[in-house]
């Protein structure tokens, strides 16, 4: 049995650190088109580690795709590695595209709210920097508003005792992150950090928007 102390003491080291990441060729594809068809629209957010945001994204009803990647900095086509270092002005985001027929962005905003906190500065838990910023960039104006009306209605209601941090903007770019960092809960399951961080967040979307789940 892991107590609660051990668990902070774990959940504190960085299992993987920039330096420990292998050195993978980077994907330079720039790629902030909205993926609109008749009935898709694509929204990105940053809440943290991508490993848990693309973790439970990619698990809901009505999402096409959730890719990890890096978005909001000014550094043409980063690197893990860079942006870890907090250099870059990237936030790690995930670009989740949506079918409107099957789900909607105030869905998304929905479990996006409960599964992170939107109200640390530039961190969640343990993870600490710009790049864990909570943020939401938008590809339309429709989205910025149904965005603004959520978080209205979250200081309105009182959720959180503290203050909505979540940068709001307009979609400037989009990086692909690396193929490692793509479906890596499912494909590292047993690694710590999966193990303590992102399966609590797959496990409270799944307790709490089970009707929501694929
Ligand atoms: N603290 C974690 C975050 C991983 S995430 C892809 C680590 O350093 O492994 O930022």
């Amino acid at each position: 049995m892991i107590t609660k102390t051990l668990k902070l003491i774990l959940l504190s080291l960085p299992f993987f650190s920039c330096n420990s990441a292998t050195n993978k060729p980077v994907n330079n594809m720039e790629n902030k088109e909205t993926i609109t068809s008749g009935t898709t629209d694509t929204i990105t957010l940053g809440g943290g580690c991508f490993w848990c945001v693309e973790a439970v994204f990619s698990r809901m009803k009505g999402v096409v795709s959730a890719t990890s990647g890096y978005s909001g900095g000014s550094v043409k086509n980063p690197a893990y590695r860079e942006v870890c270092n907090g250099t870059t002005g990237h936030a790690e985001v995930v670009q989740v595209v949506y079918n409107r027929n099957e789900t909607s962005l105030e869905d998304i905003l929905s479990v996006f709210f409960v599964i992170h906190d939107p109200t640390t500065l530039n961190r969640q838990g343990a993870d600490e920097g710009t790049q864990y910023r909570s943020a939401i960039y938008y590809h339309n104006e429709e989205q910025r508003k149904i965005i603004e009306d959520a978080i209205g209605k979250l200081t309105a209601e009182k959720v959180f005792s503290d203050k909505i941090v979540t940068e709001v903007a307009p979609i400037k770019n989009f990086y692909k992150a690396e193929d490692y960092h793509q479906d890596y809960y499912t494909q590292n399951t047993n690694q710590p950090y999966c193990r303590l961080v992102v399966k609590s967040k797959v496990d409270k979307f799944e307790k709490l928007f089970k009707e929501k789940m694929k």
